[in-house]
């Protein structure tokens, strides 16, 4: 008799399916990357002060997502814990406003004449359409995670071993680099698993899909701090 396979989370069955556009994601493994020319320190500061900018806009669109979010984890969610782990995502994202600002002062980009650019105004519009309250929990859970995931292995790939980050920038790459940012991104992750374990197959679907449009989301944004202003 066939021996069953191991019992594997969805996402992870995922991610191995759309293994090359998150590689794309994590990595932007294109020609003159922007997280890899971090990495490498062949940066072009101009594309990092046009992803601050942009970042700062879209991180200001993403608190009412994460909001939504906190207040699905409430009513849906039947475990307390959830909701835990949200509103520590939720407030983290307080300590990143004032950061940018700072940011923003050090590298002399004026946030208030920042224009959003297309990805971003695109990405937000998904964010918007996600916060609805048909959306259900395992979905935007799974969003949810792969938002916060892209960040985490994309800045910790710049702190890896071997890396010429410049040290200007590693303070980016810590924010959402380190370990303890690694280990919300797996809370997010084993609630989202736990939601999809009981969820109909209507939904499995939709929530597949809402990964990879997140994925491809976060190539685009990349492209465009890569394009530069
Ligand atoms: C584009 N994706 C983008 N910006 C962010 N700040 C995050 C994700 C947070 O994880």
């Amino acid at each position: 008799m066939e021996k069953k396979p191991e019992k594997r989370g969805m996402i992870d069955t995922w991610i191995d399916k759309h293994r090359s556009i998150y590689t794309a994601a994590t990595r932007h493994a294109f020609r003159h990357a922007f997280v890899v020319s971090i990495r490498d320190g062949s940066v072009d500061l101009s594309s990092f002060r046009t992803w601050l900018g942009q970042d700062y806009l879209f991180v200001r669109g993403f608190v009412p997502f994460v909001a939504s979010v906190l207040i699905k984890a409430c009513k849906d969610s039947g475990e307390s814990s959830d909701m835990e782990v949200v509103l520590g995502g939720l407030a983290s994202l307080n300590d990143e406003i004032e950061w940018f600002k700072k940011e923003g002062t050090k590298w002399d980009v004026d946030f208030s004449t920042v224009v959003p650019q297309n990805a971003n105004q695109e990405y937000r519009r998904f964010l918007e359409a996600l916060m609805s309250s048909e959306v259900k929990y395992p979905v935007i859970m799974t969003a949810f995670w792969a938002i916060e995931a892209v960040y985490q292995e994309s800045f910790a790939h710049c702190l890896e071993d071997g890396n010429k980050t410049p040290v200007e920038l590693t303070g980016a790459c810590h924010r959402w680099g380190n370990d303890g940012f690694k280990q919300y991104c797996l809370s997010v992750k084993n609630i989202a698993e736990r939601c999809l374990e009981n969820a109909s197959g209507e939904v499995l679907v939709e929530a597949e899909d809402v990964l990879v449009r997140v994925l491809e989301h976060e190539v685009a944004f990349w492209e465009m701090s890569r394009g530069g202003q």
